[in-house]
């Protein structure tokens, strides 16, 4: 518990998930909490959890502890960061004072624009099964004030969002993993420039014996790796399309390890089942990566890998019948992710749309001729069609329920074994859904409908 904070007051803004544990952690180490949230069912909520509620800057607080959904400095800084700002009060967020708390633990941080959540949780995975004490939270789900506390002997696997990585002041990670940059939450960061300084905070402090393991597929990633290195870090690359010595990479369908200047093959990839997908071996060269790191050998790690089960929202099966797949893959809300899933698959019935954002359909283009027909979903139905015009099949659904059921039957009456009924929407979800996990939820309840009704048992 941050103790640091003690009869101290703190304003805590954003009540959702983070706030919330963090006003609770904040109060057990007692500091007395002003917490303050735009909503007025927010406010009520926490009050009558206990907290006091009261506006920005009310106490005179000694530092705002901000929730990462809410704007500092793009579009337009939040009110509560302005005033803080002018007050000269510090603005951080959980991980800040989690790393402040638990100063003996060691951190590992996972950033980029892809695939942070399914390498978090794999190398929770990974050290956790190795019988290493780990925790593993922060954008991935479980707020950073919610872990259990560690000392030393202990690991924090953190996910770090962009906007996290704003809200931190001296975190220095031992091992941080930059997988790709591509664009995303450009509004929030002011442009590509900005977005990339937040994630390159990933790499700021680090003590002298941390290591950075950075995917260099990327021409932005690649240089970034290369500045790190001139500057005296120690660098690991991954890639999944070149050999790199000293590195973890892909070759001839396997993973190999050449960390040491020992090239060995570590796994066939087609053997997790629960990765499928090149972008998928990325994450699994990072989680590697960053266990070997942790000192844990080759064999015990692939072993690891192998009982992985996959994560929810993620390429994730909810079904399977008479040999087509129904693949949940709700988290994909941009067109990089959405593409990832499309190259994953070689027959596809495919669900997309819902909040459109910045970046265009470009990448989708290279992998439209495995989609069998397109179900377009959202306020994005309309640019997604344009985007698909003379490239693939298209039916407008409307919604999601409709866009299943459509899809599916097509799918099964079509009857090509092998083939995948795929929602990976290249949108957020916000038109529709409160947020990705619902809409995915949602998707894996209209299949698992649609088979009953159709008399089939759902795997
Ligand atoms: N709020 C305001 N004013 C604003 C904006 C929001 O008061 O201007 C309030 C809302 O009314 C709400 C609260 O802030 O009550 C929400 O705060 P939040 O958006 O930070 O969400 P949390 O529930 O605290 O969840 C956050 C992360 N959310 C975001 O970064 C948007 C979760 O990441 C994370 O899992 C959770 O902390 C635990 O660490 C989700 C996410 O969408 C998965 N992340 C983005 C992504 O992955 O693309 C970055």
């Amino acid at each position: 518990m941050p103790h640091f904070y003690k009869d101290k007051t703190v304003a805590v803004v954003g009540l959702g998930r983070s706030g919330l544990a963090t006003a609770r952690a904040l109060t057990a180490g007692g500091a007395q909490v002003v917490a303050w949230d735009d909503n007025a069912e927010a406010r009520r909520d926490a009050e009558a959890r206990g907290y006091r509620i009261g506006p920005p800057g009310d106490g005179d607080p000694g530092a705002l502890i901000l929730s990462p959904g809410i704007p500092l400095t793009h579009p337009e800084p939040h009110a509560a960061a302005k005033q803080a700002r002018a007050a000269d009060i510090p603005i951080i967020g959980d991980i800040e004072l989690l790393y402040r708390s638990c100063p003996d633990a060691r951190y590992i941080g996972i950033t980029g624009t892809n695939g942070k959540s399914t390498t978090t949780a794999l190398l929770g995975h990974i050290l956790k099964t190795c019988g290493r004490r780990a925790e593993v939270g922060g954008n991935l789900g479980t707020p950073a004030l919610d872990l259990e506390p560690l000392a030393h002997g202990g690991s924090y696997v953190l996910e770090m969002s962009s906007y996290q990585l704003d809200l931190i002041d001296t975190v220095a990670f031992d091992t941080a993993i930059l997988l790709n940059i591509t664009p995303d939450h450009l509004d929030r960061h002011g442009g590509m420039a900005g977005y990339i300084a937040a994630k390159t905070r990933i790499f700021t402090d680090r003590p002298d014996s941390a290591v950075a393991i950075v995917g260099i597929d990327g021409e932005e990633c690649r240089d970034i790796a290369d500045r790190l290195e001139s500057a005296g870090r120690r660098v690991v690359r991954l890639s999944v399309h070149t050999q790199i010595s000293g590195g973890v990479f892909v070759a001839g369908g396997a993973l190999i390890d050449d960390i040491d200047g020992d090239r060995k093959k570590v796994l066939r990839l087609a053997d997790i089942t629960a990765l499928p997908g090149l972008h998928n071996a990325q994450n699994i060269a990072a989680a590697y990566a960053a266990a070997r790191l942790e000192g844990l050998t080759p064999g015990a790690i692939a072993d690891a890998v192998s009982s992985f089960p996959g994560l929810a929202h993620r390429l994730e099966t909810v079904a399977e019948h008479r040999g087509i797949r129904f693949v949940n893959d709700s988290k994909a809300t941009n067109a990089e992710a959405a593409a990832t899933a499309l190259a994953s698959f070689d027959r596809i019935y495919w669900i997309a749309g819902g909040r459109e954002k910045d970046g265009g359909y470009a990448q989708l283009t290279p992998h439209l001729p495995s989609v069998a027909k397109a179900f377009l979903i959202g306020e994005a139905a309309a640019s997604l069609a344009d985007a698909l015009d003379g490239l693939a099949p298209v039916e407008r659904c409307g919604t999601l329920d409709s866009a299943v059921q459509q899809a599916s039957t097509l799918a099964m009456s079509e009857g090509v074994r092998g083939s995948v009924v795929l929602l990976s929407p290249a949108c957020a979800s916000f038109d529709q859904f409160p947020n990705f996990e619902k809409r995915g939820e949602a998707f894996a309840t209209e299949v698992r409908a649609f088979l009953l009704g159709s008399g089939a048992e759902t795997a």
